[in-house]
């Protein structure tokens, strides 16, 4: 019997991956959380029925929002990874020999748990002594954590539910405020084809409260609409011409994947106007 995975990623529009096995399947105190290993995609982890990350095309995301901010920033010491609990970005963070510490504010500690279990190549950064677990609400975090990061990553869950929080301009401005004076902000912020409208008011939100915002975007087969953007907020420094070349080998980011990721086709860069 072949047994399937579907996302329903709106109303008319599904993604279906044969599953080989499936490894867990449980409510944690926050969500449903799912890892299977599927045979298109290898080892998947799906929370609430939606696709957070797949073996086969982690990277892309995990580099895109990781590098453009770390790579931007002249010399980023500490980063936070709001929600990430896989670990994925944290695992980039660390590649930057400047960074002497990654703080993962992840509400949900089951899912940090499951992935170090089930999904160690994305999870390995979490063993590095840099690497801080904070368990808890990274809204939070960020209020309470005044000029203190250089770098900012919101690796959240799509905009339903609890991660609804995590796209206002409340948070965008507590972000801000927890940034030193030449930090960086990204934020996952969803496709083009399917949240437009969502995309466009976040770069506005964005706008409002940095300096710098700028969309940029990468292809992630798995995610809905496949092709992906991120929010960037920056305070000083420019991520679309101001930046250094990584010394470390990467699969999908490049200078000038760099470059290339803020040049949007026209109906994209509509939506920051
Ligand atoms: N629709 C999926 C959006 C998921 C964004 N976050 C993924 C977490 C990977 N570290």
């Amino acid at each position: 019997m072949e047994l399937w995975f579907t996302e329903r990623q709106t109303p008319n529009l599904s993604i279906g991956c044969r599953i080989d096995k499936t490894l867990i399947h449980e409510r944690t105190e926050y969500q449903d959380l799912t890892i299977i290993d599927t045979l298109q995609y290898g080892r998947m982890l799906v929370l609430d029925g939606c696709v957070m990350t797949t073996e086969k095309d982690e990277f892309v995301y995990h580099e895109m929002i990781s590098h453009v901010p770390l790579a931007t920033h002249p010399n980023p010491k500490k980063v936070l990874v709001v929600g990430g609990g896989d670990g994925g970005v944290i695992r980039e963070a660390l590649r930057h020999p400047s960074v002497e510490k990654a703080v993962l504010a992840e509400i949900d500690g089951a899912v940090i748990r499951r992935s170090q279990e089930f999904l160690p190549t994305i999870a390995a950064g979490l063993k590095d002594p840099r690497a801080v677990l904070a368990v808890g609400d990274g809204v939070k975090h960020v209020k309470e954590h005044r000029g203190e990061y250089d770098v900012i990553v919101c690796d959240s869950t799509d905009p339903i539910g609890p991660a609804v929080g995590l796209f206002s301009k409340e948070f965008f401005t507590d972000a801000r405020e927890a940034l030193t004076p030449d930090g960086l902000f990204v934020a996952q912020s969803e496709s083009p084809f399917l949240h437009g409208e969502l995309i466009a008011r976040v770069m506005k939100d964005l706008a409002a409260v940095f300096p710098v915002a700028r969309l940029y975007w990468a292809v992630i087969p798995t995610y809905p609409g496949a092709m992906w953007t991120f929010a960037l907020g920056s305070k000083k420094h420019d991520p679309a011409t101001d930046f250094r070349r990584v010394e470390f080998p990467t699969k999908y980011y490049s200078p000038e994947i760099h470059r290339a990721a803020f040049v949007l086709p026209p109906f994209a860069a509509a939506l920051v106007r």
